[in-house]
């Protein structure tokens, strides 16, 4: 995969796909690790995002995009039947001139394009932002318990397993292809310690315990967007929805919205868990969702934000060991604060524990 510093001509990219009007101004946006991104302005003010899709890492990428037009469709199709305030969009798929959701180039880049959401950033989080977002993971879960058409693909195999994490984690363990291990002792040891507790989850799965529903599987709070009066309008990144357990969803809201720090941060003082984030958050989940969820989810959901802190410190760490195949790097150390960072919070986690279940296990139902 090319690096995003080797420019594009995004112009051209944009020529393929069926975009009226002239373009005025593009430019690189998003923090993605994974795909790369643009935004695009044109003359008449219609505004677009292209994306170019790793494709060494979505490997299908036509599955993928069929997944994600079945998605945007029926999501903005349910927000139109939603009253006012209840609505949530997904970016719509622009299609190419020769009709299709996506299109590769000459150098083999995979490229697609989708309308924007226009939306503010959240400068400073707040208990309304954090239960606002828990209300829009639980409108956009909801919404897909009924989406039409039989099962998604799978678009990363085994993406939240944890047995397969361990496992590639070990290999990069033995095999210490970027002579690593040894700055990393500290971490792998925590891995360590931890695994047999936090396997608890896949386990349950492994023997059909967790209900399997379509999920978003990579809800980083930033994935939502909010409007300026700090609704939740919209969700973006859909290319791990796919079957999937609302824990991974909720476990992951929670590892980044809580986090006091940011996941890069490598200055470890600064990262700690807010608990009251944390119990906003979760509040406005269940009004959305307590209807539909079984007293095992309910009862694990606090344990998922260990789980999926714990999960990413995984994987960051064995992408550390493996010399940073995986996760876009801005420094060799990156990966290595990334997954410091991580642990550090699963901690801080540990530590509160008792008051999130406490917060989870009081099933609100408004
Ligand atoms: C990747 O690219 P981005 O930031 O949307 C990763 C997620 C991780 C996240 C950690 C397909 O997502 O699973 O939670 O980094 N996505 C993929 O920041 O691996
Ligand atoms: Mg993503």
């Amino acid at each position: 995969m090319a690096p995003l510093s080797l420019s594009f001509d995004i112009q051209s990219v944009a020529a393929n796909f069926l975009i009226s009007g002239k373009i005025s101004e593009t430019r690189v946006i998003g923090e993605g690790h994974i795909n790369d991104t643009f935004y695009l302005n044109t003359d008449s003010a219609e505004e677009f995002i292209i994306q170019r899709i790793n494709h060494h890492i979505f490997k299908d990428i036509a599955g993928l995009m069929e997944n994600i037009s079945r998605v945007t469709s029926h999501i903005n199709q349910t927000s139109i039947n939603n009253p006012p305030g209840n609505s949530l969009k997904a970016p719509m798929v622009v299609l190419t001139r020769e009709e299709r959701n996506f299109f590769k180039d000459q150098s083999g880049n995979y490229w697609r394009c989708y309308s924007y959401i226009p939306h503010q950033p959240v400068n400073r989080m707040s208990i309304e932002i954090a239960s606002e977002g828990g209300r829009a993971i639980g409108r956009f879960q909801n919404a897909l318990s009924c989406l039409p058409g039989g099962a998604l693909h799978e678009t990363i195999p085994d993406f939240h397993n944890l047995r397969k994490r361990l496992d590639a984690f070990n290999m990069a363990v033995r095999t210490n292809k970027a002579g690593r291990l040894q700055l990393s002792a500290n971490q792998v040891k925590a891995i360590a310690e931890r695994e047999e507790e936090l396997l608890k989850i896949h386990e349950l799965e492994s023997v059909g315990l967790i209900p399997v529903r379509v999920t978003h599987n990579d809800t980083k709070f930033n994935n939502i967007l909010f409007d300026k009066n700090q609704s939740a309008i919209g969700i973006v990144d859909l290319d791990t929805v796919m079957n999937g357990s609302v824990l991974y969803d909720f476990g992951d809201a929670i590892r980044t919205l809580c986090n006091t720090a940011t996941e890069d941060e490598s200055d470890l003082s600064k990262v700690n868990f807010d608990v009251v984030l944390f119990d906003a958050f979760t509040r406005g989940y269940l009004s959305e969702t307590s209807g539909m969820l079984q007293a095992v989810e309910i009862d694990l959901l606090a344990f998922s934000c260990k789980l999926l802190t714990y999960i990413m410190a995984v994987r960051f760490l064995t992408d550390f060991l493996n010399g940073d195949i995986y996760f876009k790097v801005k420094s060799p150390m990156h990966n290595f604060h990334r997954a410091a960072n991580q642990i550090r919070l699963l901690e801080c986690m540990e530590m509160s524990f008792e008051t999130m279940e406490s917060v989870t296990r009081k099933r609100f139902c408004c």
